[in-house]
């Protein structure tokens, strides 16, 4: 796949090779990631980054485009069937666009948002200030409960009825626990808010049935498709008919121009790959690795987040073994283990520093690990973390990280054939 690459721009091809050889050869835990199937790649590598095809399906400002208009149309469908939602739009180039898009199609400039906080395990667009939804709206957020360190359902009751958001919005991007759509409902029927949900990270569970559907109590929901859903790197917006046309008219002419068709395409091959059997499958071992992992870590000392996980997705205080986050990230990279530093609930360190660590199974499921090898892996972390410093200790985890790597292959025909 590398062939042209290779004789165009070595420098390219060589760091595409590298990376290629680093998420073949390491294990990737970052919560946020996955590891996408070659359909997947193939699509978003073709030709159809050629087209231009600005507006949507049958209502295109550009001739040609009868091919991708049954792409997106295929995209928009299945997105549809597998959520329960009257209308989808495909066409966001990622989260954060989509979450602006969905904002101004329900708020204007200055309305007010409630969301979760980023401290909390929210996300940037859902109101901090160094992001254009905490600059263009008057943002109130809701955190967590300091003992439970689960959603307070309470406070966000209370802040709402205070403050009467035009927006209610739910959804995380670090937040170990299943979210309870219906007090979300209850409360913006109350104030008259509308209802939005960025599911971005368990998106794939709800495919799978195994998290709650946003879909059928939110007025609009948000979503990526990269994370547990698996596709290519992209947003989708899915709403209620009733929304369906402010949405397609914020996104285009809105705010985006030509809409990536490539990924469009890719990301219906995902969503295609959603509806199979297999994938609900996949999804019950990502949570079921997520579980084994939880388990663990906290016996062997760890303290986590809430005290474990429904999804697939950690959140380890590190404190407690005299570690920073960035210290616990910077330790588990030189052992060939990949996750991020995070902030925890009412956590005292900065963000660049944080005192947590997430980390999630979506790429280890990915590639067929299953509660055998999370074991084996939540040993080596514990092992890591109460001896950052211990290089023979990172040596020797590497290596045996590389040998499990190596039982487990994805991308290894890729190193193959992508040499130079
Ligand atoms: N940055 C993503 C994450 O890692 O959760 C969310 O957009």
């Amino acid at each position: 796949m590398l062939k042209h690459v290779w004789e165009t721009d070595p420098e390219v091809a060589q760091a595409i090779y590298d990376e290629t050889e680093r998420q073949e050869h390491t294990l990737e835990m970052i919560a946020s990631e996955n590891m996408v199937s070659e359909a997947v790649l193939e699509a978003q590598g073709s030709i159809l980054t050629n087209k231009y095809a600005e507006g949507y399906p049958g209502r295109r400002y550009y001739g040609g485009c009868e091919n991708v208009d049954v792409i997106e149309n295929l995209a928009r469908q299945r997105a549809c069937a597998i959520f329960g939602a009257d209308h989808a739009n495909v066409q966001p180039h990622s989260g954060s666009q989509a979450n602006m898009a969905a904002y101004y199609s329900v708020a204007k400039h200055g309305d007010t948002i409630l969301g979760l906080s980023l401290a909390h395990g929210g996300h940037l667009t859902h109101g901090h200030k160094v992001n254009f939804s905490g600059s263009h709206f008057n943002v109130i957020q809701y955190g967590l409960d300091r003992e439970t360190e689960r959603i307070d359902y309470e406070e966000m009751r209370r802040l709402a009825l205070e403050y009467k958001p035009r927006v209610l919005l739910a959804g995380s991007s670090a937040y170990p626990r299943e979210i309870d759509f219906a007090p979300f409902r209850a409360v913006a029927d109350e104030i008259g808010a509308i209802f939005m949900v960025d599911m971005a990270h368990f998106a794939g569970l709800v495919a799978a049935g195994l998290h709650q559907n946003p879909v059928p109590l939110a007025d609009i929901v948000t979503t990526t498709t990269h994370k547990t859903l698996r596709g290519p790197r992209g947003g989708m917006i899915l709403c209620k008919e009733s929304l369906a046309k402010a949405v397609d008219k914020i996104v285009f002419p809105g705010y985006q121009g030509g809409p990536l068709e490539h990924v469009i395409a890719a990301k219906a091959v995902a969503l295609k790959e959603a509806q199979q059997d297999s994938f609900k499958e996949y999804q019950r071992h990502i949570v079921e690795n997520a579980r084994a992992l939880a388990k663990v870590l906290a016996d062997g000392g760890a303290r986590l987040i809430s005290g474990g996980t429904d999804t697939h997705l950690i959140l380890v205080d590190v404190t407690p073994l005299g570690l920073t986050g960035r210290d616990a990230e910077n330790a588990l990279h030189n052992a060939g283990i990949t996750v991020n530093k995070n902030a925890i609930p009412y956590d005292t360190n900065p963000p660049a520093v944080a005192s947590g660590i997430r980390m999630g199974t979506p790429a280890l499921t990915s590639r067929g690990m299953g509660v055998k090898e999370m074991e084996k892996i939540g040993g080596w972390i514990l092992d890591i973390l109460k001896a950052p410093q211990d290089e023979q200790l990172a040596k020797k985890v590497l290596g045996a990280v590389k040998e499990m790597c190596l039982e487990f292959p994805k991308y290894a025909s890729h190193l193959e054939s992508d040499k130079k």
